[in-house]
Protein backbone atom coordinates (compact mmCIF):
# COMPACT_ATOMS: atom_id res chain seq x y z
CA UNK A 1 0.00 0.00 0.00
CA UNK A 2 1.43 3.49 -0.91
CA UNK A 3 -0.14 5.81 1.67
CA UNK A 4 -2.04 3.43 4.58
CA UNK A 5 -5.48 4.31 5.16
CA UNK A 6 -4.74 5.35 8.15
CA UNK A 7 -2.70 7.79 6.97
CA UNK A 8 -5.88 9.43 4.53
CA UNK A 9 -8.31 8.90 8.20
CA UNK A 10 -5.29 11.18 9.92
CA UNK A 11 -5.37 13.42 7.10
CA UNK A 12 -9.20 13.73 7.22
CA UNK A 13 -9.24 14.47 11.16
CA UNK A 14 -6.24 16.39 10.79
CA UNK A 15 -8.27 19.04 9.44
CA UNK A 16 -11.39 18.95 11.12
CA UNK A 17 -9.25 19.43 14.60
CA UNK A 18 -7.47 22.46 12.55
CA UNK A 19 -10.68 23.62 12.00
CA UNK A 20 -12.53 22.88 14.94
CA UNK A 21 -9.33 24.68 17.13
CA UNK A 22 -9.01 27.65 14.67
CA UNK A 23 -12.54 29.14 15.23
CA UNK A 24 -12.22 28.81 19.18
CA UNK A 25 -8.64 29.41 19.63
CA UNK A 26 -8.14 32.35 17.59
CA UNK A 27 -11.33 33.96 17.91
CA UNK A 28 -10.15 36.60 20.99
CA UNK A 29 -7.10 37.82 19.11
CA UNK A 30 -5.95 40.29 16.31
CA UNK A 31 -4.37 39.74 13.06
CA UNK A 32 -0.82 38.32 12.86
CA UNK A 33 1.31 37.35 9.91
CA UNK A 34 4.24 34.44 9.55
CA UNK A 35 6.38 33.73 6.71
CA UNK A 36 7.15 30.62 5.04
CA UNK A 37 10.62 30.76 3.04
CA UNK A 38 11.31 28.05 0.65
CA UNK A 39 15.17 27.58 0.56
CA UNK A 40 16.80 25.41 -2.53
CA UNK A 41 19.38 26.13 -5.39
CA UNK A 42 17.45 26.78 -8.78
CA UNK A 43 15.86 23.84 -10.35
CA UNK A 44 15.23 22.21 -7.17
CA UNK A 45 11.09 22.60 -6.92
CA UNK A 46 10.89 25.33 -5.02
CA UNK A 47 7.92 26.92 -6.60
CA UNK A 48 6.26 24.01 -8.09
CA UNK A 49 6.42 22.76 -4.77
CA UNK A 50 4.82 26.44 -2.90
CA UNK A 51 1.92 25.92 -5.66
CA UNK A 52 1.58 22.30 -4.56
CA UNK A 53 0.92 23.53 -1.30
CA UNK A 54 -1.60 26.50 -2.53
CA UNK A 55 -3.48 24.09 -4.38
CA UNK A 56 -4.25 22.04 -1.42
CA UNK A 57 -5.24 24.72 1.16
CA UNK A 58 -9.20 25.42 0.28
CA UNK A 59 -8.84 21.04 1.08
CA UNK A 60 -7.20 21.14 4.19
CA UNK A 61 -8.78 24.63 5.85
CA UNK A 62 -12.52 24.44 4.41
CA UNK A 63 -14.19 27.39 5.33
CA UNK A 64 -11.19 29.33 7.22
CA UNK A 65 -9.34 29.65 4.17
CA UNK A 66 -9.22 33.05 2.61
CA UNK A 67 -7.44 33.96 -0.75
CA UNK A 68 -5.02 36.69 -0.78
CA UNK A 69 -2.55 37.07 -3.30
CA UNK A 70 -0.09 34.72 -5.39
CA UNK A 71 1.73 33.63 -2.85
CA UNK A 72 -0.12 34.25 0.30
CA UNK A 73 -3.44 33.36 2.44
CA UNK A 74 -5.15 33.59 5.24
CA UNK A 75 -6.75 31.81 8.08
CA UNK A 76 -9.56 33.62 9.12
CA UNK A 77 -12.44 33.60 11.60
CA UNK A 78 -15.25 35.95 12.63
CA UNK A 79 -12.31 38.37 14.87
CA UNK A 80 -9.34 37.48 13.95
CA UNK A 81 -6.66 36.22 10.66
CA UNK A 82 -3.61 34.77 10.41
CA UNK A 83 -2.06 36.15 7.19
CA UNK A 84 0.39 33.15 5.89
CA UNK A 85 3.26 34.43 3.05
CA UNK A 86 5.47 32.21 0.90
CA UNK A 87 8.53 33.78 0.17
CA UNK A 88 9.94 31.99 -2.99
CA UNK A 89 13.10 33.90 -4.65
CA UNK A 90 14.76 32.19 -7.48
CA UNK A 91 17.76 29.53 -5.75
CA UNK A 92 20.14 32.09 -8.14
CA UNK A 93 19.99 34.29 -5.31
CA UNK A 94 21.76 32.15 -3.41
CA UNK A 95 24.94 32.21 -5.17
CA UNK A 96 24.29 36.30 -5.49
CA UNK A 97 27.45 38.69 -6.44
CA UNK A 98 25.26 41.14 -5.40
CA UNK A 99 24.92 42.15 -1.89
CA UNK A 100 21.31 43.48 -2.28
CA UNK A 101 20.39 39.87 -3.12
CA UNK A 102 22.01 38.10 -0.51
CA UNK A 103 20.83 40.67 1.58
CA UNK A 104 16.85 40.32 1.07
CA UNK A 105 17.04 36.72 1.23
CA UNK A 106 18.83 36.70 4.50
CA UNK A 107 16.08 39.79 6.01
CA UNK A 108 13.31 37.96 4.43
CA UNK A 109 14.80 34.03 6.28
CA UNK A 110 14.97 36.62 9.54
CA UNK A 111 11.20 37.28 9.16
CA UNK A 112 10.54 33.34 8.52
CA UNK A 113 8.71 30.83 11.01
CA UNK A 114 9.03 28.38 8.68
CA UNK A 115 12.06 26.68 6.16
CA UNK A 116 10.97 24.75 3.56
CA UNK A 117 14.68 23.41 2.23
CA UNK A 118 14.55 21.34 -1.04
CA UNK A 119 16.84 18.98 -2.20
CA UNK A 120 16.88 17.61 -5.88
CA UNK A 121 17.37 13.99 -4.70
CA UNK A 122 19.31 12.61 -7.68
CA UNK A 123 21.88 14.95 -6.72
CA UNK A 124 23.00 13.21 -3.49
CA UNK A 125 21.26 9.50 -4.13
CA UNK A 126 22.69 8.96 -7.88
CA UNK A 127 26.47 8.41 -8.66
CA UNK A 128 27.86 7.97 -5.19
CA UNK A 129 26.76 11.34 -3.95
CA UNK A 130 29.29 13.14 -6.04
CA UNK A 131 26.85 15.75 -7.42
CA UNK A 132 25.81 16.53 -3.85
CA UNK A 133 27.38 19.82 -4.33
CA UNK A 134 24.54 21.16 -7.09
CA UNK A 135 21.83 21.27 -3.81
CA UNK A 136 24.22 24.04 -2.14
CA UNK A 137 23.55 22.52 1.35
CA UNK A 138 26.49 25.15 2.42
CA UNK A 139 25.28 28.32 1.05
CA UNK A 140 21.94 27.40 2.39
CA UNK A 141 23.07 26.80 5.35
CA UNK A 142 25.04 30.14 6.37
CA UNK A 143 21.59 31.84 6.09
CA UNK A 144 19.78 29.32 8.33
CA UNK A 145 22.89 30.01 10.60
CA UNK A 146 22.70 33.73 10.48
CA UNK A 147 18.58 33.91 10.50
CA UNK A 148 18.46 32.08 14.39
CA UNK A 149 16.21 34.13 16.15
CA UNK A 150 17.95 35.69 19.96
CA UNK A 151 14.60 36.02 20.89
CA UNK A 152 11.94 32.93 21.82
CA UNK A 153 10.29 32.77 18.40
CA UNK A 154 9.90 29.40 17.19
CA UNK A 155 11.77 28.01 14.32
CA UNK A 156 10.56 24.71 12.06
CA UNK A 157 12.67 23.47 9.53
CA UNK A 158 11.42 21.11 6.99
CA UNK A 159 13.98 19.61 4.95
CA UNK A 160 12.32 18.02 1.83
CA UNK A 161 13.81 15.85 -0.94
CA UNK A 162 11.84 16.14 -4.17
CA UNK A 163 12.34 14.89 -8.08
CA UNK A 164 12.50 12.09 -5.50
CA UNK A 165 9.65 9.54 -7.05
CA UNK A 166 12.43 6.57 -7.67
CA UNK A 167 13.10 6.36 -4.08
CA UNK A 168 9.68 6.88 -1.91
CA UNK A 169 7.73 4.51 -4.54
CA UNK A 170 9.30 1.28 -5.03
CA UNK A 171 11.14 0.02 -1.89
CA UNK A 172 11.44 0.88 1.98
CA UNK A 173 15.46 0.48 2.09
CA UNK A 174 15.12 3.13 -0.59
CA UNK A 175 12.93 5.23 1.41
CA UNK A 176 14.98 4.89 4.07
CA UNK A 177 17.85 5.68 2.60
CA UNK A 178 16.50 8.89 0.64
CA UNK A 179 15.87 10.26 4.56
CA UNK A 180 19.23 9.59 5.54
CA UNK A 181 20.59 10.78 2.51
CA UNK A 182 18.75 14.44 3.49
CA UNK A 183 20.34 14.20 7.21
CA UNK A 184 23.69 13.12 5.99
CA UNK A 185 23.88 17.00 3.50
CA UNK A 186 22.54 18.77 6.12
CA UNK A 187 24.50 17.27 9.11
CA UNK A 188 25.75 20.47 10.23
CA UNK A 189 23.04 22.72 10.53
CA UNK A 190 21.01 19.82 12.08
CA UNK A 191 23.62 18.78 14.90
CA UNK A 192 23.79 22.62 15.60
CA UNK A 193 19.89 23.11 15.61
CA UNK A 194 19.29 20.54 17.90
CA UNK A 195 22.01 21.37 20.38
CA UNK A 196 19.70 24.91 20.21
CA UNK A 197 16.96 22.69 20.50
CA UNK A 198 17.83 20.90 23.90
CA UNK A 199 18.92 23.87 25.24
CA UNK A 200 15.48 25.10 25.37
CA UNK A 201 14.76 26.96 21.82
CA UNK A 202 11.43 26.66 20.42
CA UNK A 203 13.15 24.71 17.13
CA UNK A 204 12.06 21.96 15.36
CA UNK A 205 13.21 20.11 12.36
CA UNK A 206 11.30 17.11 9.91
CA UNK A 207 12.52 15.48 6.72
CA UNK A 208 9.68 15.38 4.51
CA UNK A 209 9.67 13.77 0.93
CA UNK A 210 7.12 15.01 -1.84
CA UNK A 211 6.31 14.08 -5.15
CA UNK A 212 5.37 16.77 -6.68
CA UNK A 213 4.76 15.19 -9.81
CA UNK A 214 4.13 11.87 -9.33
CA UNK A 215 4.10 9.40 -12.20
CA UNK A 216 8.02 10.17 -13.79
CA UNK A 217 10.96 8.54 -12.50
CA UNK A 218 14.79 9.47 -12.43
CA UNK A 219 16.43 7.89 -15.29
CA UNK A 220 19.59 9.53 -15.64
CA UNK A 221 21.76 12.73 -15.83
CA UNK A 222 22.42 14.00 -19.25
CA UNK A 223 26.65 14.83 -18.94
CA UNK A 224 28.59 17.87 -21.26
CA UNK A 225 31.35 16.42 -22.82
CA UNK A 226 33.96 17.46 -19.82
CA UNK A 227 31.22 15.95 -17.08
CA UNK A 228 29.17 18.43 -15.67
CA UNK A 229 25.47 17.59 -15.25
CA UNK A 230 23.30 19.37 -18.07
CA UNK A 231 20.05 17.53 -16.90
CA UNK A 232 18.30 15.37 -14.96
CA UNK A 233 16.31 13.02 -17.32
CA UNK A 234 13.02 11.90 -15.62
CA UNK A 235 10.87 9.43 -17.64
CA UNK A 236 7.11 8.94 -17.49
CA UNK A 237 7.37 5.41 -15.39
CA UNK A 238 3.25 4.41 -14.69
CA UNK A 239 0.06 4.65 -17.03
CA UNK A 240 -1.57 6.85 -14.12
CA UNK A 241 -2.13 10.07 -14.41
CA UNK A 242 0.27 12.89 -12.93
CA UNK A 243 -0.53 13.07 -9.23
CA UNK A 244 1.10 14.83 -6.48
CA UNK A 245 1.48 13.62 -3.06
CA UNK A 246 2.44 14.33 0.53
CA UNK A 247 2.37 17.95 -0.40
CA UNK A 248 -0.52 18.14 1.99
CA UNK A 249 1.34 16.56 5.00
CA UNK A 250 4.04 19.63 4.58
CA UNK A 251 1.17 22.14 4.60
CA UNK A 252 -0.65 20.68 7.63
CA UNK A 253 2.78 19.83 9.68
CA UNK A 254 3.54 23.89 8.64
CA UNK A 255 0.19 25.37 9.73
CA UNK A 256 0.43 23.45 13.16
CA UNK A 257 3.72 25.04 13.84
CA UNK A 258 2.64 28.24 13.21
CA UNK A 259 -0.87 27.88 14.94
CA UNK A 260 1.30 26.78 17.46
CA UNK A 261 3.61 29.66 17.88
CA UNK A 262 0.10 32.08 17.25
CA UNK A 263 -1.19 30.38 20.35
CA UNK A 264 2.73 30.94 22.25
CA UNK A 265 2.83 34.44 21.27
CA UNK A 266 -0.58 34.89 22.86
CA UNK A 267 0.08 33.38 26.34
CA UNK A 268 -2.31 30.48 26.13
CA UNK A 269 -0.02 27.99 25.93
CA UNK A 270 -2.33 25.66 27.63
CA UNK A 271 -4.77 25.49 25.00
CA UNK A 272 -2.77 23.11 23.59
CA UNK A 273 -4.31 22.55 19.68
CA UNK A 274 -3.59 18.87 19.18
CA UNK A 275 -4.68 16.24 21.85
CA UNK A 276 -2.75 13.36 22.85
CA UNK A 277 -4.86 11.63 20.69
CA UNK A 278 -3.65 13.30 17.47
CA UNK A 279 0.11 12.17 19.06
CA UNK A 280 -0.83 8.85 19.34
CA UNK A 281 -1.48 9.79 14.85
CA UNK A 282 1.43 10.75 14.14
CA UNK A 283 3.05 7.62 15.67
CA UNK A 284 0.70 6.07 13.16
CA UNK A 285 1.24 7.88 10.33
CA UNK A 286 4.84 6.86 10.18
CA UNK A 287 3.89 2.94 10.60
CA UNK A 288 6.51 1.01 9.02
CA UNK A 289 4.45 -0.98 6.88
CA UNK A 290 3.85 2.54 5.05
CA UNK A 291 6.69 2.99 2.39
CA UNK A 292 5.87 6.53 2.28
CA UNK A 293 7.47 7.92 5.54
CA UNK A 294 8.32 11.19 7.37
CA UNK A 295 10.86 11.37 9.86
CA UNK A 296 10.52 14.05 12.91
CA UNK A 297 14.12 14.90 14.24
CA UNK A 298 13.23 16.89 17.11
CA UNK A 299 10.96 19.33 18.21
CA UNK A 300 7.33 17.27 17.95
CA UNK A 301 5.98 18.85 21.08
CA UNK A 302 6.26 21.98 18.98
CA UNK A 303 4.07 20.79 15.81
CA UNK A 304 2.08 18.76 18.11
CA UNK A 305 1.38 21.50 20.57
CA UNK A 306 1.49 18.69 23.53
N1 LIG B 1 10.16 14.48 -11.12
C1 LIG B 1 9.92 15.58 -10.40
N2 LIG B 1 10.18 16.77 -10.94
C2 LIG B 1 9.94 17.86 -10.21
C3 LIG B 1 9.44 17.78 -8.88
N3 LIG B 1 9.32 19.04 -8.40
C4 LIG B 1 9.73 19.87 -9.40
N4 LIG B 1 10.08 19.18 -10.49
C5 LIG B 1 10.57 19.72 -11.76
O1 LIG B 1 11.80 20.39 -11.51
C6 LIG B 1 11.93 21.52 -12.33
C7 LIG B 1 12.26 22.77 -11.51
O2 LIG B 1 11.18 23.11 -10.69
P1 LIG B 1 10.92 24.60 -10.14
O3 LIG B 1 9.75 24.50 -9.22
O4 LIG B 1 10.87 25.58 -11.22
O5 LIG B 1 12.27 24.82 -9.28
P2 LIG B 1 12.78 26.16 -8.56
O6 LIG B 1 13.81 26.76 -9.46
O7 LIG B 1 13.41 25.65 -7.28
O8 LIG B 1 11.61 27.04 -8.30
C8 LIG B 1 10.61 21.66 -13.09
O9 LIG B 1 10.81 21.14 -14.38
C9 LIG B 1 9.66 20.78 -12.30
O10 LIG B 1 8.66 20.25 -13.15
C10 LIG B 1 9.18 16.47 -8.33
O11 LIG B 1 8.77 16.29 -7.18
N5 LIG B 1 9.43 15.43 -9.15
MG1 LIG C 1 11.34 29.07 -8.74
Amino acid sequence: MYIGDKLKQWGDSFGETINASLNSAISQFSERKFNIIMLGASGSGKTTLKQCMMNELENVLGKNYVPSGADSFALKTDRSKITVEFYDYPGSMLNAKDDKDISTLQSSANESTVFIITLSSPYFMESEGQFTGKINARKIQQVIKSSMPKDNAGRFYIFVPLQCEKYTQYTEDEAKRLNAGVVSVFSEIIESLSVHNSMGKRFSAAVVPVETIGNVRFDHFDFSPWGSVIRNVYVRDRESESAQRNADQLLKLSLLFILNEFMQGSGIIENALVSSYMKELFSDIRHETDLYRFDILFGLDYITGA
